[in-house]
């Protein structure tokens, strides 16, 4: 039974049992997640890749072997191209710093869409204030579908790179991601992908997709808060230039002159986040254990379920319609405020997320102030969806 091995489920804060709907902000852990962060601070702590003792060496095989997961995890080439960071964010904006500085210049094309996340547009308007390139934006349909007719018409030549979300955080939508990055290097754009949200919902196989990054965060798949991972193809990684300075990043350094490590330290200033990073690994051995096709059906189900549920809450209206969606439901209820919904769902102890969830644009696009979200993991059940529809019930009574 897979609820029983989320230790949260079950637990009671201030007395009751939470009905967690809000895996697309932070999944909840598994176990042996949990056992692993403990096992390396109780008994196995040391740092890495710097000491020859005992626990150094456990430390770093422990480590080392989360790269290896990955890079079966994701299909990589090789493992060199598994680059930890703190998470999707920082991913996209070494991409933003290191790529981006070295390659683009005034009067270059970034194409990003109009649902990407924060983290996919900031780094990049950061970017063209620096080099004078221009930022294209993908419009979507009132469904929350990409245009893919404008995204034709968007390509050029001068188009440099692509950045585009997998999984919409807000809307759900699938985006046809492998189509789109084909469309890119027909123009020889390279392309990132923002894979945040599809980690622990679609296959990975970034040799299959072509792409040239990906970014996604351990948060999101099970593991630990504060790592995630950019993937890159070798041969772009090997041209970039590191974005931090420090330990374990360098092969010489002398007052004159520093020379730099090969991949992937080159782009591993400073001690990590050793815990989450080896942590990590059981959260890729759950995923594959349960198998992402299997989790992806179960899902698909609940959101099905849910669709039909919550439609018969008086008022309610989804933003976010696609064909194609993982399991989030952002929605509103007439003349009712977002975040009154979501704060006397919690008085039903129902976690939802309220707000733009870090996707302002497309609060703008769909001419909402602000939508609820209840978003579903493998851990989640009918039962449970049943709960927040009689709860989002009583609240519009509530409010007459
Ligand atoms: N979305 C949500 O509640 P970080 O914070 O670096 O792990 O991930 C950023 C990020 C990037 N892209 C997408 C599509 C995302 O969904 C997120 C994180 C969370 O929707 C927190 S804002």
């Amino acid at each position: 039974m897979i609820r029983s091995q989320f230790p949260q489920i079950g637990h009671k804060t201030n007395g009751h049992e939470i009905y967690y709907f809000d895996s697309a902000a932070t999944t909840l852990k598994h176990k042996n997640v949990v056992m692993a962060t403990e096992r390396y601070y109780q008994e196995e702590c040391a740092n890495v890749h710097r000491g020859i003792h005992t626990l150094s060496e456990i430390s770093t095989d422990r480590y080392e072997q989360t790269r290896e997961k990955l890079h079966h995890f994701i299909n990589s080439q090789g493992r060199e191209e598994i680059i930890f960071t703190k998470g999707t964010t920082e991913s996209i904006n070494l991409v933003a710093k290191s790529w981006g500085e070295s390659n683009l210049g005034p009067g270059d094309e970034i194409i990003i869409s109009h649902m990407e996340h924060h983290s996919n547009i900031v780094p990049w308007q950061m970017l063209c204030e620096k080099t004078g390139a221009l930022l294209k934006i993908i419009p979507i349909t009132d469904k929350g579908d990409i245009d893919l007719d404008a995204y034709t018409n968007l390509l050029s030549t001068k188009t440099k790179i692509v950045s585009c979300v997998w999984a919409s955080n807000t809307l759900g939508t699938i985006n046809p991601i492998e189509k789109m990055i084909s469309m890119a290097h027909e123009k020889g754009a390279v392309f990132l992908v923002d894979a945040a949200q599809a980690s622990s919902h679609i296959k990975i196989d970034v040799q299959k997709l072509q792409c040239d990054f990906l970014a996604l965060s351990a948060h999101k798949m099970f593991g630990p808060t504060g790592v995630g991972l950019l993937y890159g193809k070798k041969d772009i990684l090997n041209q970039m230039p590191p974005l931090f300075g420090g330990g374990d990043m360098i092969d010489t350094v002398t007052f004159e002159k520093t020379t730099y490590n090969v991949l992937p330290q080159k782009f591993e200033a400073g001690t990590p986040n050793i815990a989450g990073v080896i942590a990590w690994a059981e959260a890729i051995d759950f995923i594959q254990a349960t198998g992402v096709e299997n989790i992806a059906e179960y899902e698909a189900e609940l959101l099905a379920f849910a669709t039909e549920e919550l439609t018969q809450v008086p008022g309610l209206r989804i933003i976010g319609t696609s064909k194609n969606k993982v399991a989030v439901i952002s929605f509103v209820i007439e003349d009712l405020h977002p975040h009154d919904i979501a704060t006397l769902a919690n008085k039903y102890h129902i976690a939802v997320r309220t707000g733009h969830h870090c996707t302002q644009p497309i609060m703008e696009r769909m001419k909402v102030p602000a939508t609820v979200r209840a978003s579903f993991s493998v851990y989640n059940t009918q039962e449970e969806i049943i709960k927040l529809k009689e709860a989002l019930i009583k609240i519009t009574e509530l409010f007459g």
